[in-house]
């Protein structure tokens, strides 16, 4: 991928920012989630071998392939491949019989909740720890009510869910218990790599995330029964030609997909340390400036280091807001990752108008993070162009005066 992020300027102050009406920072857009692609001649030669052989989908060999390297790349008995995240989520919640009320965070992408909605099942909103952005264990149990048949916890951002309390509420109020994985392929938990805990771990493979299949995602378990039912649910219920045996749908992974993934896979290492040198350089960087964090991600741990999460406090002097239109005005597409919270997104908010009253830390965390751009496609003299800007914005009363007026004045100026 051709890595367009030449800086067009040096950011010495606000002056020099491009929502005091500077030229932007990057003339083209600087993306959260722009793919990581392997080598492309191993990519293209396996589409070519998949052409040749004239199977494209169902159970196709390189689908196989990439199962068996998952699996064993992870350390797990079974690995589901499916067309995408949410279907994965879908079938997993369908297969571990979920009814009634399911609690999950509303601090996490929304197909968490909707993949339970999806399926007339609730979503019962419950609260996250501020530090570690995943459910806080406390408020899942408090959550819990005799309609409750099962808890779905997030590794959000690639962080572990707190495995071993969800496992103890769940052993000692008879509930099903699995995790979205989405963010954490490649990431461990006390030594163990996710996709080892719970009932089932569902990845997402979406183009977006460290490692990609295009569209995809898959299902991991160590339960033999499990994975046999999800294999049948995501191809209709065949179990044999004109034979079907459970209602189904069709959430198989195409071969080219599956090719992608085992491309990818064997740059596995490569792509880590690349996110990890911009975590790193982010971090170095934004240390300095007061009001900015970046969330760590425990050493001790294997982590992939998708997300760059920075988090905004009063001391910064302007609102997450206000720095992510200007990080915008410089072409750097900064993302409010999760904001406003699964709650406050329809159907949920109509259908539960007081689910926040439960949910200060997720309002609280969800209006003080915003996601850089990382990946293989950001160099560092882009991440230190990045964080020249926000040393530029910050942190003063003063500033935000000022940004105030120059809000209105880049609304007008913006392309619509
Ligand atoms: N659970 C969790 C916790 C998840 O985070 C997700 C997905 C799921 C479940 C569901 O898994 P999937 O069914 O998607 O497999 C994006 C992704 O579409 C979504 O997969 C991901 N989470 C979520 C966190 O991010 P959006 O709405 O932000 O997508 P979009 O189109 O705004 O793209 C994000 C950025 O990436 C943009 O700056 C553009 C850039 N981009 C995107 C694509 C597709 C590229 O540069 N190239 C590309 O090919 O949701």
């Amino acid at each position: 991928m051709s890595l367009s992020n030449a800086l067009t300027k040096v950011v010495k102050s606000r002056h020099d920012l491009a929502i005091f009406g500077a030229q932007p920072m990057f003339a083209s857009p600087l993306h959260v989630g722009r793919p990581n692609v392997g080598n492309r001649d191993r990519f293209l030669a396996r589409a070519a071998a998949m052409l040749d052989s004239g199977w494209l989908s169902n159970n196709g060999p390189m689908a196989r392939e990439l199962e068996t390297r998952i699996a064993a790349f992870l350390g797990v008995r079974h690995c589901v491949a499916m067309c995408n995240g949410t279907i994965a989520l879908e079938i997993a919640t369908r297969a571990l019989g979920l009814k009634g009320e399911v609690i999950v965070p509303s601090y996490t992408f929304v197909a968490t909740a909707h993949a339970l909605q999806w399926q007339e099942i609730t979503p019962i909103f419950a609260d996250i720890d501020p530090v570690t952005h995943t459910l806080d264990p406390d408020a899942v149990r408090r959550m819990i009510t005799p309609r409750t048949t099962g808890i779905v916890g997030v590794h959000l951002w690639g962080r572990p869910a707190p495995t071993s309390d969800l496992a103890a509420i769940a052993r000692e109020h008879g509930l099903r218990l699995m995790y979205d994985a989405s963010h954490g392929f490649g990431c461990s938990n006390r030594g163990t790599l996710l996709g080892n805990f719970g009932e089932c771990e569902v990845f997402s493979f979406h183009a977006t995330k460290f490692f990609n299949t295009f569209e995809g995602g898959a299902v991991v378990t160590n339960d033999d029964a499990l994975a046999e039912k999800m294999r049948l649910m995501r191809n209709f219920g065949f179990v044999d030609y004109d034979k079907v045996i459970y209602p189904g749908t069709n959430g198989k992974m195409t071969e080219v997909a599956a090719a992608m993934g085992l491309t990818n896979l064997e740059q596995f290492d490569a792509f880590v340390a690349i996110n990890r040198r911009n975590y790193e350089c982010y971090r170095r960087e934004i240390a300095s400036i007061p009001g900015l964090a970046v969330l760590p991600y425990d050493t001790a741990e294997r982590n992939n280091f998708q997300y760059v999460v920075l988090e905004v406090s009063p001391e910064y002097g302007i609102s997450r807001d206000r720095l992510v239109q200007a990080l915008h005005a410089e072409n750097v597409l900064a993302r409010k990752y999760f904001w406003p919270g699964c709650h406050n997104m329809e159907p949920y908010r109509s259908c539960y108008p007081h689910a926040g009253l439960v949910l200060p830390r997720t309002k609280e965390v969800a209006e003080r993070v915003v996601v850089l751009p990382t990946g293989t496609a950001v160099r560092v003299e882009a991440i230190r162009g990045i964080t020249s800007i926000l040393r530029a914005l910050g942190p003063s009363g003063e500033k935000e005066r000022s940004l105030e007026t120059a809000a209105s004045t880049a609304a007008e100026l913006s392309p619509a």
